[in-house]
Order: structure tokens, then C-alpha cells, then sequence
């Protein structure tokens, strides 16, 4: 009898994306760093992050939309490895690459909202530590987060819907799974000129892609 039991296929992008961490083997944070585009690659491209997505958060109105925002500020949101990332090692990655000590407006305000209390709390520490270590006041707010919304799919991996024909032929590939994917979250970062030479290449050598996929992100790398 053949066995039933194949070896996934770990050239197969979907099949590397069904072996990502679990939803209940992750941890989350929600981040306000600006314009979402910019944190999603940056987060996306880092090993240990499982899935990004970007969304509306730290507001009071019901199911902001990206033209209808109210009080809501653009947010990135990160699963990632408990095992590979400590939430102060995030919050330095944060810090090193948004503005925040000048106040913006609250559609790209900068804002810290803590799943729970603990991170509200070791939040609050990094906060003040970033302020001791620079003499700079800090604009960033702490927060517990509410309610998260998710964006408009055309804001999803944005850096990656840029590219032509790519943005096609991976929702042609992954259909709803895109904004969730693990490989298209790694893409989103390449392509945006995140992550080392030797993590794109190894990559892009054995995922088993469109081959017009492949060469529309080398030629961007
Ligand atoms: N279109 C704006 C930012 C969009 S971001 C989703 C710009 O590039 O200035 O807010």
C-alpha cells in the first residue's frame, strides 16, 4: 500500500506556509509607526515573524475603513516567535526605524497597543528608557489595544501588490490566504530592500514560485 504520510513539499509555498507556528504558538503586537506600508515590510522580512497583517486601531468608532478613519491610526500587526523575539527586542526595532518624538496626526500618530498588561508594562519601561538614553521626550503613546480592523486588502503587503504581475500571480496562488501568508510576508520585506542577501537568496532558490514571480522581485532586489 502507498503511504499515506508524504514528505511536505518544502518547495511548495503554500506547503511552507502550513508549516509556520500556529496561531496559538504565536505571540501578537500591534504597532502605530506612520504610514502602514513601511512597517509591514519591515516586520515581514524578519525571521521569527510568522504573519503581518495592517489595520485600524486605537479608536473608539465601529469598522474604520482606510476613508472613514475617525479616531483609528494605521497599525501594523505582528504574530511572531515567542522563541526567536522578546516583545523589548520588537519595541527597539520599533524605535529605530519611526519618528517618535514628534507629535503627527493621530492617523499616523505613534502608539504602542499592549495585548495585555505585562507588555503595557514592559512597553512603558522601553519607552522610558529610550527617553533616558536620548534626553528626547517621546511622543508614543501606550496603550491596552481594544479592537483591531483590519485594512483593505489593496493595503496588504502593499510593497509587494507594487511590483507588476506579482501582486496577480500570488492571489491567483494563495486566494485569501495572501494577507496571512508567511512567504508573502517575507516577499513584502525583500521587495521594500528589507532582510540579508543570503536570507533573499535562500528564499528565492527553493520556493517553488512563478518563474515570473521570482524574476520580478530579483530585479527589484
Ligand atoms: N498615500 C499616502 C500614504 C498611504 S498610507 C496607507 C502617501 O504615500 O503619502 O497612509
Amino acid at each position: 500500500m502507498p503511504s499515506t504520510a508524504l514528505p511536505t513539499d518544502q518547495s511548495s509555498p503554500l506547503a511552507r506556509d502550513a508549516d509556520a507556528l500556529l496561531p496559538a504558538e504565536t505571540e501578537m503586537a500591534t504597532f502605530g509607526m506612520g504610514c502602514f506600508w513601511g512597517p509591514d515590510a519591515l516586520f515581514g522580512a524578519r525571521e521569527g515573524v510568522v504573519r503581518t497583517r495592517v489595520g485600524y486601531a486605537g479608536g473608539t468608532s465601529r469598522n474604520p475603513t482606510y476613508y472613514a478613519l475617525d479616531d483609528h491610526t494605521e497599525v501594523v500587526q505582528i504574530e511572531y516567535d515567542p522563541d526567536q523575539w522578546t516583545y523589548d527586542e520588537l519595541l527597539e526595532v520599533v524605535w529605530a526605524n519611526h519618528n517618535w518624538a514628534t507629535e503627527q496626526k493621530r492617523q499616523y500618530r505613534s502608539v504602542i497597543l499592549a495585548h495585555d498588561d505585562t507588555k503595557r508594562a514592559i512597553a512603558e519601561r522601553s519607552r522610558a528608557a529610550l527617553a533616558d538614553r536620548t534626553g528626547q521626550s517621546v511622543a508614543t503613546a501606550v496603550e491596552i489595544l481594544d479592537q483591531f480592523y483590519e485594512a483593505e486588502d489593496y493595503h496588504q503587503k502593499y510593497e509587494l501588490r507594487t511590483v507588476p504581475v506579482v501582486a496577480d500571480e500570488l492571489e491567483a496562488l494563495y486566494g485569501d490566504a495572501f494577507t496571512a501568508s508567511t512567504v508573502a510576508a517575507r516577499l513584502n520585506g525583500f521587495v521594500a530592500g528589507y532582510g540579508s542577501a543570503d536570507q533573499r537568496r535562500e528564499l528565492l532558490a527553493t520556493l517553488d514560485l512563478p518563474p515570473v514571480v521570482i524574476d520580478e522581485i530579483r530585479r527589484r532586489l
